[in-house]
Formats: C-alpha cells, sequence, structure tokens
C-alpha cells in the first residue's frame, strides 16, 4: 500500500520538453488542468500528495518518477540519462529527504531514469534503454541487493523507458505491449497484451487497488476492471505529447 506522493507542477517551459511522439506541442492550460485532474485521483487513492513547485529551468521536471526510485527501505537519487535531465535531481532532493528515508546515490558513469525501473514485492526488472546504461543498473543491483532487495536487466531497444510498454499492476497481474509481451522473464505473471494502437495506456498505476488508467482507452479500461480493479481514467493528452505516462508524474511511496 502506498500512503503519500510527489509530484510536481508543469513549467510553462514544458513545451520544449523532450519529446519524439509527433503529436506537437502541449498546451500548458491546459496540462495544468490535467496535473490538477491526476492530483485529484492520487488522492481519491488515499494518497496524501506533496505538490512541488515547477522549476522553469528544466522543462521535463514534472515527470518526476524518473529522478528517484522510492523502495520500503530507502530511496536512490538517480542519475538521468538525457542531459538535459540531470539537473532535476539537485530539485527533488529536499522532498526526499523530507520524507525521512535512507538516500543512495547513482553516481557517473553510471545511467538510470527510473521510469525504467518496474518493481514486483522485492525484485525489480531494470530495463536497459538509450536512458539507463549497464553500469547504472549494474549500481542499482548493488544498492538493491545491500537492502535485501534484488533486480536483474532487461534488454530492451523500442521504447522510451521500461514502463513505457509494462505496468505490474500487482496481484500477479501485467499489462505489456509490443517487445514486452513474449519475453520470458514476464511469463510468470497473467500477461495482457495491451496492442500496439493502445500503447499509451500500457503505462497504467496501482494504487492501493484501484488503477489509474490513460483516459481515452476504453479496451485498456474494460481488462483492467475485468481483473477486479476500481480504474479511474485520467485525462493525459499534454504529457503525452511529450512521451510522458500516468507513472511518470508522481512518485508513490509509504512512510
Ligand atoms: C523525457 O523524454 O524524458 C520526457 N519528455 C518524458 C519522460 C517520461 N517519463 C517516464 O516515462 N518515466
Amino acid at each position: 500500500m502506498f500512503t503519500n506522493a510527489i509530484v510536481r507542477q508543469p513549467a510553462k517551459s514544458m513545451i520544449e520538453g523532450l519529446s519524439e511522439a509527433n503529436l506537437g506541442s502541449p498546451n500548458y492550460q491546459l496540462a495544468c488542468e490535467q496535473h490538477a485532474g491526476y492530483v485529484k485521483a492520487l488522492i481519491e487513492c488515499g494518497l496524501s500528495v506533496t505538490v512541488l513547485d515547477a522549476v522553469e529551468e528544466f522543462p521535463d521536471s514534472c515527470f518526476v518518477e524518473d529522478v528517484a526510485l522510492f523502495t520500503p527501505t530507502c530511496v536512490i537519487l538517480t542519475r538521468p540519462g538525457a542531459p538535459t535531465r540531470q539537473g532535476e535531481v539537485a530539485h527533488i532532493e529536499a522532498a526526499v529527504r523530507s520524507t525521512g528515508k535512507t538516500i543512495e546515490v547513482i553516481e557517473a558513469p553510471g545511467t538510470i531514469e527510473a521510469g525504467d525501473v518496474m518493481m514486483v514485492g522485492n525484485h525489480y526488472y531494470i530495463g536497459l534503454s538509450d536512458r539507463t546504461n549497464a553500469n547504472g543498473a549494474e549500481q542499482l543491483i548493488g544498492l538493491l541487493n545491500k537492502y535485501e532487495m534484488t533486480g536483474s536487466v532487461v534488454e530492451m531497444s523500442e521504447m522510451l523507458h521500461l514502463k513505457t510498454g509494462l505496468s505490474y499492476l500487482e496481484g500477479n497481474n501485467l499489462l505489456a505491449c509490443g517487445e514486452f509481451v513474449n519475453k520470458a522473464e514476464f511469463q510468470q505473471y497473467e500477461l495482457t497484451e495491451i496492442p500496439m494502437a493502445n500503447s499509451y495506456s500500457a503505462n497504467s498505476v496501482w494504487i492501493n487497488g484501484t488503477v489509474l488508467v490513460p483516459a481515452g482507452f476504453t479496451e485498456t479500461s474494460a481488462a483492467v476492471k475485468a481483473m477486479g480493479y476500481g480504474v479511474i481514467e485520467v485525462p493525459m493528452s499534454e504529457f503525452q505529447k511529450l512521451d510522458g505516462g500516468l507513472s511518470c508524474l508522481s512518485l508513490r511511496f509509504s512512510i
């Protein structure tokens, strides 16, 4: 169960955020409205939400998931592979420190963006993407082992982050899309394939028995409801334009 979340207000500079989506430039006002809707959904799931101020210097800074990895025993500050995002880590540190959790860090030449890390109980799958390198994954596995957790790497070549195409919904249920559907390590789960046409909804988020699904993906919502979860549909169009999914917009943890 999660008790808390940290999010960050989108910056006006988000229109200059990294994107390969070809969906046009995000509308800042609409993004702010959608962000408020996202925070409301987190609160409906029972979370106490800390909303950090926008940081104009970093256009992608609302995607807080990538700069820290919360585990039940420690928090690991990452080192993003995107050079324009590395400075975001310093901006999240105070909020992370205020949780009272032990902090660890990923050091150069390692890179990790935590959108590449999927937690299943005590085990963490780490996607080797353009943003997360083998050295970063090795450091992360070492840190996880120090706190009696485990990690393993997942080779990947098509998606931005591991969780762009994968979501663990607890209760052994996994949503998977594209290059992840046939991976041997994921066949132990009840795997629901998300067709490429709906790939954006492969990034859905389990929070305390409810699953946030991006609005507009009725097949995915229906499939998740059929698994027995409550569903909240959250409009995300402006973040989708920046390749940002539902999970990217928050750090979720328990105190
Ligand atoms: C980026 O390319 O870094 C941002 N525009 C989107 C980050 C999305 N984060 C995530 O999938 N965890």
